[in-house]
């Protein structure tokens, strides 16, 4: 008995090394030391022993036994430590791996262009101010001294969209509303997207920006408007620009004027940019008709003001050489991509 158990042992051990799991590992231990395992078989066996051989075979039974129990405990810490091993070798990150980057776009050129302009306007002073895209006749025209029968109003071929409803065509009536809610000094600018029934061409869209200026005040004069223009165009085409007044006419301003810019390009000596004029049409201005200002509730006997309208599409293809005003409504990637940066 005592070598049956002796192989038990060593039959254990051997059985160990080979177990590679931790099913496994359980599936031994039950079969060596369950009810029904070999060692159990043997002790059962005992009882034809003589009562010298009975102590010393329990003595070995039980170090066969705890001998094998450490093995199993020792094999179960290794496989564990293993297993541990393994899912972290599974799960590692690479932390020296380069990241994922999302790609990032730029702002489409027009608001590069009308940002620059919202911060000159506020270095001046001036106030941001937004209005609807829809508007109602009142604010698009007759607030703006255009009436019904006014030739403007033909010229200005506007998209109606309900009876008394249209697509603004100037951003005059966000200026309008700050009259009437405002009182003056009023300095504001107006920036945004305004519609006319054009045909589209290289310079033409039904679709275009404005940014629209109104400044109210006591004492406000020709030489303000001047003098405010002459400072924006400085800002954007360098300290040696210069301005001229032609004379213009607008329903909404008297006088009304047509601003010129010597040629950004040439400085003035005459160049393809300038066709040889020497100067460029930025912008439209005039001092605020008085009808304008009495029918917002500002006594124009005691107020006057200017106003200017720039074309931003214009101001942005002038600054970025671009040859087509489309190339600023299609949405081409391979456009709009030069302007990630
Ligand atoms: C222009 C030219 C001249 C203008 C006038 C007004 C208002 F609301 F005060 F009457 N806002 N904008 C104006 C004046 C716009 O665009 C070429």
């Amino acid at each position: 008995m005592k070598e049956q158990l002796q192989a038990i042992e060593t039959k254990a051990i051997m059985a160990l090394q080979a177990v590679d799991s931790l099913t496994a590992l359980d599936e031994l231990r039950v079969a060596y030391l369950g009810k029904k395992g070999e060692l159990t078989a043997i002790l059962k066996q005992m009882g034809g022993l003589t009562p010298e051989e009975r102590p010393i075979v329990g003595q070995l039974a039980n170090k066969v036994r705890s001998t094998i129990e450490a093995k199993i405990e020792e094999r179960l810490v290794q496989l564990k430590a293993e297993a541990e091993l393994k899912q972290f070798e599974a799960e590692a990150l690479d932390v020296t791996l380069p990241g994922k980057t999302t790609k990032q776009g730029g702002l489409h050129p027009l608001n590069r262009v009308l940002n620059d302009m919202i911060d000159i306007f506020k270095s001046m002073g001036f106030d941001v101010v937004d209005g609807p895209e829809i508007e109602t006749e009142y604010y698009n025209f007759e607030a703006l001294n255009i009436p019904a029968d006014h030739p403007a109003r033909d010229m200005q071929d506007t998209f109606y969209v309900g009876d008394d409803l249209l697509l603004r065509s100037q951003t005059s009536a966000a200026q309008i509303r700050t009259m009437e809610n405002r009182k003056p000094p009023i300095r504001v600018i107006c920036p945004g997207r305004v519609f006319r029934a054009d045909e589209v061409d290289a310079t033409h869209s039904p679709v275009f920006h404005q940014i629209e200026g109104l400044v109210v005040d006591k004492d406000i004069t020709m030489c303000d408007l001047k003098g405010c223009l002459e400072q924006v165009a400085r800002e954007i085409y360098g300290p040696d620009a210069k301005i001229k007044f032609r004379p213009s006419f607008f329903p909404f301003t008297e006088p009304s004027v047509e601003v010129d810019v010597s040629c950004p390009e040439c400085g003035g000596k005459g160049c393809r940019v300038c066709k040889g004029a020497g100067w460029i049409e930025i912008l439209g201005a005039g001092m605020v008709h008085p009808n304008v200002l009495s029918g917002c509730g500002i006594d124009p006997n005691e107020y006057s003001g200017f106003a200017f309208g720039i074309g931003l599409d214009r101001l942005t293809t002038t600054r970025y050489k671009i040859s087509d005003i489309r190339l600023l409504f299609e949405n081409d990637l391979r456009f709009l991509e030069q302007f990630d940066k």
